[in-house]
């Protein structure tokens, strides 16, 4: 396929997931708004359709809770959509912030949608028109924000805490693994429930196991039955993370609320000291100086995550390292580790280092390639000025786009031709964000 053809494609995925009222990640596997795919989406919208871009967002913030938390998943009304965990089991009508004409789940996942809406600001041809669009979602991308640092940063570093593997977007990355196997399930009362994922006999292969789907159950079941209380979830929830990319992600939109406050003529004073709170607390905290990475931290545990995901590579893209350490980030990236050797030519880059015991190059967020961590990590390079390398991903990541098709994950050895895509092959961010790459509007 050419660029042009491409191009085409990845619209036409894009059409056909649209609802008429937002975007599905994908036609059976994920038929509801999800969170951070919806920020992704809305890029690739503002390109051809900057309508269905601002509707896209409009609809995720309907489901924004009283208290600013934006859910990760927000519910659609068809009939035949099959997913778990549905709407009933959330059971949000417990909290008070919930709302009352729009089903949710009550979780969150990385809040891209400050620098979501400056990419679009940037694409937007009519800014007079996108300007009227940021003042109209600033307030509640900010309002997201704050009920970050007052309800999960509790000791107040400027570090935004998950307390879910689904908050995380990485669900069964291996930086979870040690927290979730502390949830002993064989002495747990875990509700019954049924795995719709599984019913797609090509994703079913790769997804989270059993054992973890009865440990993400057992989480939500405390969420719930404390009435998603915030403060009781810190004393009780066995999870609870600080994840770099989640941070990472939060001083990039944290960065862009602050240029589009000034471009509203908005007060930005408050989002100034989160993020030079957050910005100093990972360096202080979570910098792997030896490694050249961002380390995850388990608050309840107490203890350092070492990290040997690209989760700790996503503070580029938030500008979270000075030249120096940015430089160190792009040493691993160019090690056998991320870029792995002539034994194992890659594509960039695995979401899990090359040389773990237990890298598996099939399997979800242990391994894979994802075209929004791609994308991620083109940009946060591009930052730095690491211009070769960024290109590159960019190329890899349209090869086997246009190679395989708009699958959710990749394999990342090039030596494995025929199926290196696997999961859904209609997957809407790999479409939307390939479209962004071949746009590459400045
Ligand atoms: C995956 O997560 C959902 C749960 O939220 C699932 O496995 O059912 C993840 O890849 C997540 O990052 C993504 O937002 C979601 C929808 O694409 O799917």
């Amino acid at each position: 396929m050419n660029h042009s053809q491409i191009l085409d494609a990845a619209k036409d995925v894009l059409n056909k997931n649209w609802n008429g009222d937002f975007t599905k990640p994908a036609p059976n596997l994920y038929p509801h708004q999800w969170n951070w795919d919806s920020g992704f989406i809305a890029i690739g919208l503002a390109h051809f359709n900057m309508d269905r871009a601002e509707a896209e967002l409009r609809h995720l913030f309907k489901g924004q809770w009283s208290n600013g938390m934006l859910p990760h998943i927000v519910f659609g009304e068809e009939k035949e959509a099959h997913y778990f965990p549905g709407k009933d089991f959330w059971e949000t009508e417990k909290s008070e912030y919930a709302p009352f004409n729009q089903a949710t789940s009550g979780i969150t996942q990385p809040p891209v949608h400050g620098f979501v809406l400056e990419r679009i600001y940037e694409i937007a041809e009519d800014k007079k028109r996108a300007k009227a669009f940021l003042k109209e979602l600033f307030p509640k991308v900010v309002s997201l924000h704050k009920y970050l640092y007052d309800n999960r940063d509790p000791l107040e570093e400027g570090l935004i805490y998950i307390q879910h593997p689904w908050e995380s977007g990485t669900d069964n990355s291996p930086c979870w693994d040690d927290a979730l196997s502390m949830i002993d399930v064989k002495e747990l009362e875990i509700p019954k429930y049924i795995r719709q994922d599984l019913q797609n006999p090509k994703a079913a292969l790769h997804r989270p196991t059993d054992l973890d789907y009865d440990r993400y159950v057992h989480l939500v079941d405390i969420f719930r039955s404390n009435n998603y209380n915030d403060k009781v979830i810190y004393e009780e929830c066995p999870f609870l993370i600080q994840d770099p990319l989640f941070n990472g992600i939060l001083t990039k939109s944290n960065e862009a609320l602050i240029k589009i406050g000034g471009l509203l003529g908005e007060d930005v004073s408050e989002i100034v000291q989160w993020n030079e709170l957050t910005l100093f607390s990972m360096n202080e905290k979570l910098w792997d100086e030896e490694w050249g990475i961002y380390n995850a931290y388990d608050l309840r545990n107490e203890k350092l995550i070492l990290n040997e995901t690209s989760n700790g590579l996503i503070p580029l893209f938030g500008g979270v390292p000075i030249q120096e350490q940015a430089e160190l980030m792009l040493k691993l990236l160019n090690h056998p580790a991320f870029s792995g050797d002539r034994s194992t030519e890659t594509w960039g880059y695995p979401t899990y280092s090359l040389l773990a015991e237990d890298i598996d190059y099939e399997k979800y967020w242990r391994g894979p390639i994802w075209i929004n961590m791609n994308w991620l990590l083109h940009n946060g390079l591009k930052r730095f000025d690491f211009e070769k390398e960024a290109e590159m991903l960019k190329e890899h990541s349209l090869e086997l786009l246009s190679k395989h098709g708009f699958f959710e994950y990749f394999d990342p050895r090039k030596s494995i031709d025929k199926a290196a895509g696997y999961g859904t092959n209609q997957f809407s961010w790999s479409a939307a964000l390939c479209i962004d790459f071949l746009m590459d509007v400045d």
